[in-house]
């Protein structure tokens, strides 16, 4: 089963990286404004996970530049997903606003639909005319 699971990480990962999406382009002035709001941002993960993947492949189509944590390789991400999203369970969000305050946002979908529509509102609201 061990054995099942590491050659099904590594084709994950190999075929991530086969058909790597294009990212978008953005002015510099838009994609630095970006950028400070990413800084906020933080994607608890695995790197072989298969959820991770589709979040980590939304990221880089929307050229988002968020820190990624790697909960299995690091006793403190992992430690700090626990204590603060509630489960060890990938991936998992960590979203800090303008105050300080900071929720933890499970579920790849979520994420997803989430950073679409906070990065990417014409992508999540198409413009029927
Ligand atoms: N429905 C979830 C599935 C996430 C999921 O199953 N993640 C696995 C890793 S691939 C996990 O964290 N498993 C640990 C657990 O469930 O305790 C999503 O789309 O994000």
């Amino acid at each position: 089963m061990v054995v099942v699971r590491a050659v099904l990480g590594a084709l994950i990962l190999l075929l991530n990286w086969v058909f790597t999406p294009k990212s978008i382009k953005r002015e510099a002035n838009e994609q630095a404004a970006i950028d400070a709001q990413t800084t906020k941002l933080a994607l608890y993960q695995y790197a072989a996970c298969p959820f991770c993947v589709k979040v980590r492949r939304a990221m880089k189509r929307s050229a988002l530049n968020i820190e990624t944590r790697d909960a299995k390789r690091s006793e403190q991400f992992k430690e700090e997903l626990l204590q603060g999203g509630g489960q060890l369970k990938v991936p998992c969000l960590r979203i800090e606003d303008d105050n300080g305050e900071v929720s933890w946002m499970y579920e790849s979908g979520d994420i997803i639909s989430y950073l679409e529509s906070r990065f990417n509102p014409t992508d999540a609201e198409p413009n029927p005319a």
